[in-house]
């Protein structure tokens, strides 16, 4: 059957011969394996395992790294690729272990209590598979309690595990992926990685582990992210440069995705003036409060025509509004309280629109009377 002859790969039929073309993978590797008088092949890539043994060793002299580098390579490496090993999930179509596996690299080991050591390998795989099936193999292959000798020391493997890659993965190991870690982020699923591009880069050309930086500033609808400022692009951001203004002001808005935006903005200053009814809780830090707490609150739809030489466009008042100060709060002939105070914005406003705003606003809401803007500063 042809896909047994090119698992994973596409057959060419070549001038008394056939071939097998691999793509799509890390890189490839043409496995021979002998099935009869049948070559057979199968592209593979590169899929990475974290693997554990915790062993006791009859002593603890020369016991190093390089010691475990051996042992991986004389005593555990064989276990895996041994062939014609029991086939597991066969149904599912994963073929058996010796069939994919390539190879263990030796990370790192740690000493714990006297005799016992625990050392971690990266097990390479030709196949993406769960780390639960690995698992399961594994436990096939490495028996528990089972006695080694390398030179002098007898090795006894007390338990193997393949690391759950949502707990450890290569993702966490320094220089094992080779996701940039200033331009992307990095995710490993089923034994593959991928770098995907952290907020503000985009995906370079061809270059899966790299992203570049996004110029925001050369976005078609810029000045909505720089409103009245200069754009200045910076490495996986943007900055909004403010010039003839007092500051500038950050707010949020949605853009399609999560985004900042900003807008250089004044100081603008009105005097205003409210009527609270008596009874009420009228102490200099609860109105402002309240009062504060209602520009703040204020619906989308009370915008004020912006008045000056740029300005068709319309400001909400939630977004220009900077605070509001209590100048004095006194007892008039009605009974009522006269509240007088600072309304600071970012733009400036007509007094009529805020007039009509500040009404809508307040009407309704705590002891409201009447209220008025009496003059800008
Ligand atoms: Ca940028």
């Amino acid at each position: 059957m042809k896909t047994d002859l090119c698992v994973n790969g596409k057959c060419e039929n070549t001038e008394g011969s056939w071939r097998c073309v691999c793509d799509n993978h890390i890189y490839t590797h043409l496995q021979n394996t002998s099935d009869g008088d049948i070559q057979r092949y199968r592209c593979e890539g590169d899929y990475q395992y974290i693997g554990q043994l915790k062993l006791f060793t009859s002593i603890e002299e020369n016991v190093d790294n390089t010691f475990w580098r051996k042992y991986l390579n004389n005593k555990i490496t064989p276990l895996f690729s041994k062939r014609n090993r029991e086939k597991i999930n066969q149904n599912d179509g994963i073929p058996p272990m010796s069939d994919i596996f390539w190879k263990l690299d030796f990370l790192n080991s740690t000493k714990g209590s006297p005799h016992m050591f625990t050392i971690l390998y990266v097990l390479h795989i030709g196949e993406s598979v769960s780390t639960t099936w690995v698992n399961k193999f594994q436990d096939k292959v490495i028996n528990e309690s089972q006695n080694t000798k390398l030179g002098t020391v007898i090795v006894t493997i007390d338990k193997s595990t393949i690391i759950d890659e949502s707990i450890f993965n290569l993702c966490n190991i320094d220089n094992k992926t080779q996701c940039d870690t200033e331009t992307t982020s990095c995710e490993v699923h089923n034994g593959s990685y991928a770098c995907p591009c952290k907020n503000g880069f985009s995906r370079q050309f061809n270059n899966p582990y790299q992203c570049q930086d996004i110029n925001e500033c050369q976005w078609k609808n810029m000045t909505d992210l720089c409103q009245r400022g200069q754009c200045i692009n910076t490495e996986g951001s943007w900055d909004c440069i403010c010039r003839n203004q007092k500051y500038s002001e950050r707010y949020n808005k949605s853009l399609g995705v999560e985004m900042k935006r900003m807008r250089c903005e004044g100081e603008y200053q009105y005097i205003g003036n409210v009527s609270l009814k008596q009874g009420y809780n009228n102490t200099r830090s609860h109105v402002e409060l309240e009062l504060s707490n209602l520009f703040l609150k204020a619906p989308k739809s009370v915008n004020c025509s912006i008045n000056d030489a740029a300005g068709e466009e319309t400001a909400a008042l939630y977004d220009i509004f900077k605070k509001l100060d209590i100048i004095e709060i006194a007892n008039n002939e009605n009974g009522n309280q006269d509240v007088l105070y600072v309304l600071h914005l970012g733009e400036s406003v007509s007094i009529k629109c805020l007039n009509e705003k500040q009404q809508a606003i307040f009407t309704g809401n705590i002891g409201f009377v009447n209220a008025s803007i009496v003059s800008g500063m």
